[in-house]
């Protein structure tokens, strides 16, 4: 491993500069990089070089990664505060002091008027499990309210909600990403990871190497489903009778495996019952998908001695998202394929800590460790490590869209960090009104987004590289981020800004601003939940190239009376990857637990030990097309641009390959509508109407549009969305909702690539 020391702050050394090992700031595949500070001409002062020791990527980029230290450099990113000393009047620069002081304000103001939960907090997966972790502390002990919520609401809830129900726990993968190269077949549903994580590209093109099988689900003919070996192209919104017919066939077929399901499952008459009434032409009639294709697709999965479902926002972004991930889950269960090795359900999950952020107290209903808010015990434990009374502990609050719908209503001030729901949530329209009628509005952000452009107060803070921090990527491994060089002069951590937050708030203590020390006190109240993070510290990530949680640490020999706590929902399986010991060194002081890469091999983390098949039938999206909104529309991404672009779209390089929004649509669709190719197009829902240049493929059904969601603005794809909740997880349905399509003649959209 090369030498990972970071350059004290402000320092400007002559000498070239170690390289320093860390992580890209952007998705959850988070992979390794390398930065070399000083490098004369490099984009932000720093190089990105290759490290191929971190195995997940090897050395491979995508652009985004590649080019992040580009928003390093001061000219594209905030470095001072920004404060609107009037209503209505503009943002101006002002000292840390005004600003932090009028933050105080706004929000004590509001809480004095109208109680606690008048104000609000919104995180974001993007930020470190430090920044999460103390960020549910704040919003709970600093200001007292019940209202926080967090973007991976929009991400991978259902999937999450689906995890804990099935397995009585939720890490998006089961299983170390090198095991996919390895199964025998895998099952991709509405993941476009050759745009979304490129470098994980590789694991699919080994496991056909191999001779293992891919199949892709997705509505669209993407650069994924190119690669596969059988690509179905449902509607929008039909996964969950698609799955649900090759249950029905893995019955009828005689391809159920009865010894697993009796010996690691509960609940299956229920689930055969409700998979028996989707009959294959019935699912062809709702999906689109042949029923000949979908026997191929049971076959490919069922022949292969072991298989895979993989999940991403395709199937989960939808208001019956959770039933949906659940029926993927009942395939697996039925086919004996999850709890064994190189077998299982997983999900991708998205944003750079888009797993360490939903286990640390960052969202509505929880409490660090993955602890539920309203689980006695939890709370007891949690407590003490804060040192406060359980009673004082506030209950579950909204959900990310039910909090933004609040705004200026029951909820009249926040402070956002880590997110930009202007241009990234459901309905936007409507969000962005909400959010311009806060009493109090205060973001912290690196760059002006469209929602910091809102706010009475905007704080620039530091970003990736120039601070230490871990996340947990997709996988469940907890990686360690390095500050590689000093923040620009005026600019602040995010933990330096809660801390003086905190201050100023009456919380003298409890808010540290070392990050090591925040993980230390998010070690202690994880201890014994199901994300137990208590026997890992940022020596051991840096020297085992991360840890897979649970990792409890072991109590020396002797040492204190009590046990450590027991897992809280049943006690997650041990490891059983070859290689590491379970067990104590003979004689000495015991060994470290290892971490556990691989779950529920022996048994799933519910009270009996058994996986939980879940009963669910098809139901049709919330909005289904009608003669006024006769198609359907689906957004995503595209390869460029990250999320709602406000990094991405200040990167000249990635600005330029892809410069502006688009709508994709089937050349037969476009000639109804009269469209030819980068000409501009309507697209009309009941929340509002988008214009963007029409890109003509036949990749696409010509029943569906797609749209990506990355720009504000006329072509921004949230104007349309449909905010219709999924009952469990609250997910929008960011996926389907009822569209018309027209000509839009001289209109303009965002300019046209
Ligand atoms: N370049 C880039 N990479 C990213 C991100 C980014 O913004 N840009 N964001 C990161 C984050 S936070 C996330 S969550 C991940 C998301 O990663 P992905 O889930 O791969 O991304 P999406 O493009 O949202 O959706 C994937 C696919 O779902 C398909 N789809 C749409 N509707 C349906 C449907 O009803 N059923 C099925 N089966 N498929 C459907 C779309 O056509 C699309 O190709 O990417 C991460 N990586
Ligand atoms: N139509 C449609 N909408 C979607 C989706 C979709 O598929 N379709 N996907 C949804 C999904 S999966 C997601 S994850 C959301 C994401 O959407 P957003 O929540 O808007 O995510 P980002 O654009 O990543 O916003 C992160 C913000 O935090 C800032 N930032 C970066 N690093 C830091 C930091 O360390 N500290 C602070 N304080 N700020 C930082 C960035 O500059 C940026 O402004 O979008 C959702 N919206
Ligand atoms: S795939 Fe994700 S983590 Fe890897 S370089 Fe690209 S954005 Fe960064
Ligand atoms: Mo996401």
């Amino acid at each position: 491993m090369s030498s990972t020391t970071a350059p004290p702050a402000g320092s400007a050394s002559d000498t070239p500069a170690a390289t320093v090992d860390t992580h890209c700031p952007y998705c959850a595949l988070q992979c390794g990089m390398g930065l070399r500070p000083g490098a004369e001409g490099a984009a932000g002062g720093v190089e990105v070089v290759e490290r191929t020791a971190f195995d997940v990527n090897r050395g491979a980029l995508c652009g985004k990664g590649r080019t992040a230290p580009a928003l390093l450099s001061s000219r594209v990113r905030l470095t001072e505060p920004l404060v609107r000393r009037r209503p209505g009047g503009p943002l101006e620069p002002a000292g840390w002091e005004e600003a932090l002081d009028r933050v105080a304000e706004g929000l004590s103001k509001v809480r004095a008027a109208h109680g606690p939960d008048a104000v609000g907090v919104f995180g974001g997966g993007g930020l470190t499990n430090e920044k999460a972790y103390l960020l549910g502390k704040f919003a709970r002990l600093a200001l007292g309210t019940s209202q926080i919520d967090y973007n991976g609401r929009f991400c991978m809830s259902s999937a999450a909600a689906a995890h804990n129900k099935a397995f009585g726990l939720d890490r998006g993968l089961p299983f170390p990403l090198a095991d996919v190269a390895r199964t025998g077949c895998v099952i991709l549903v509405g993941s476009n990871l050759a745009e979304t994580m490129p470098p994980a590209l590789r694991y699919l093109t080994e496991l056909r190497e191999r001779g293992g099988k891919l199949i892709v689900v997705d509505p669209r003919r993407t650069r994924t489903a190119e690669q596969a070996d059988l690509h179905l192209a449902p509607r929008p919104g039909t996964d969950l009778a698609l799955a649900l017919g090759m249950l029905h066939l893995v019955v009828a077929e005689g391809r159920v495996d009865t010894g697993f399901v009796a010996a690691r499952t509960t609940g299956w008459p229920e689930a055969r019952a409700a998979a028996m009434a989707h009959w294959p032409e019935l699912v062809e009639r709702i999906t689109g998908v042949p029923v000949p294709r979908l026997r191929e697709a049971v076959a490919l999965f069922c022949d292969a001695s072991s298989s895979m479902v993989l999940t991403a926002r395709g199937p989960e972004q939808q208001s019956k998202g959770t039933d949906t991930v659940g029926a993927w889950i009942n395939l697996c269960l039925a086919t004996g394929r999850a709890g064994r090795p190189l077998s299982g359900y997983g999900c991708l999950t998205g944003q750079g800590n888009g797993q360490g952020g939903r286990e640390h107290g960052q969202k509505a209903d929880q409490l660090p460790g993955y602890r539920r808010l309203d689980d006695p015990a939890a709370r007891e434990h949690v407590a003490r490590v804060w040192g406060v009374d359980p009673e004082t502990l506030p209950g579950p609050g909204r959900s990310a869209y039910e909090l933004l719908d609040a705004l200026g209503r029951d909820v009249r001030a926040l402070l956002l960090t880590g997110s930009n729901p202007v241009v990234s949530a459901p309905r936007a329209a409507h969000v962005e009104e909400r959010i311009a009628s806060l009493d109090f509005l205060a973001v912290c952000d690196v760059v002006l987004s469209e929602t910091a452009a809102l706010a009475d107060v905007v704080l620039p803070v530091a970003q990736w590289a120039e601070e230490t921090g871990t996340t947990t990527n997709l996988e469940g491994r907890v990686l360690l981020r390095r500050r590689a060089v000093a923040p620009p002069p005026g600019v602040r951590t995010d933990l330096e800004v809660l801390n003086a937050l905190a201050a100023r708030l009456g919380r003298e203590k409890g808010f540290p601003t070392d990050p090591e020390e925040v993980f230390d006190e998010l070690r202690r109240a994880s201890a014994g939940g199901p994300a137990d993070y208590s026997g890992i510290t940022y020596r051991r990530i840096a020297e085992e190239d991360g840890v897979f949680w649970p990792c409890p640490e072991v109590p020396a020999v002797g040492e204190g009376a009590e046990p450590p706590l027991g897992p809280v929902g049943g006690t997650p399986a041990p490891d059983s990857s070859p290689g590491l010991p379970p067990g104590g060194a003979p004689g000495g002081t015991p060994a470290p637990h290892p971490g556990t890469p691989r779950l529920f091999l022996d048994r799933f983390a519910t009270d009996d030990g058994r996986a939980r098949f879940v009963p669910v039938a098809h139901r049709p999206s919330a909005e289904e097309p009608d003669a006024a909104y006769p198609l359907l529309l689906t957004t995503g991404r595209v390869l460029a641009q990250y999320q709602s672009g406000a990094q991405t779209r200040r990167v000249a390089e990635l600005n330029d390959a892809a410069p502006g929004p688009f709508v994709q649509l089937h050349p037969r669709l476009a000639e109804k509508v009269g469209v030819a190719e980068g000409e501009p197009v309507a697209v009309v829902s009941r929340r509002g109407r988008a214009v963007a240049p029409a890109r003509i493929t036949p990749d696409i059904r010509p029943d569906t549009v797609f749209m990506p969601f990355h720009w504000p603005g006329a072509g921004r794809a949230n104007t349309l969305t449909n905010p219709a909740l999924d009952p469990t997880s609250r997910m929008p349905e960011f996926k389907v909702c009822a569209v018309r399509v027209e000509a839009a003649g001289e209109e303009h959209g965002e300019a046209a690539p």
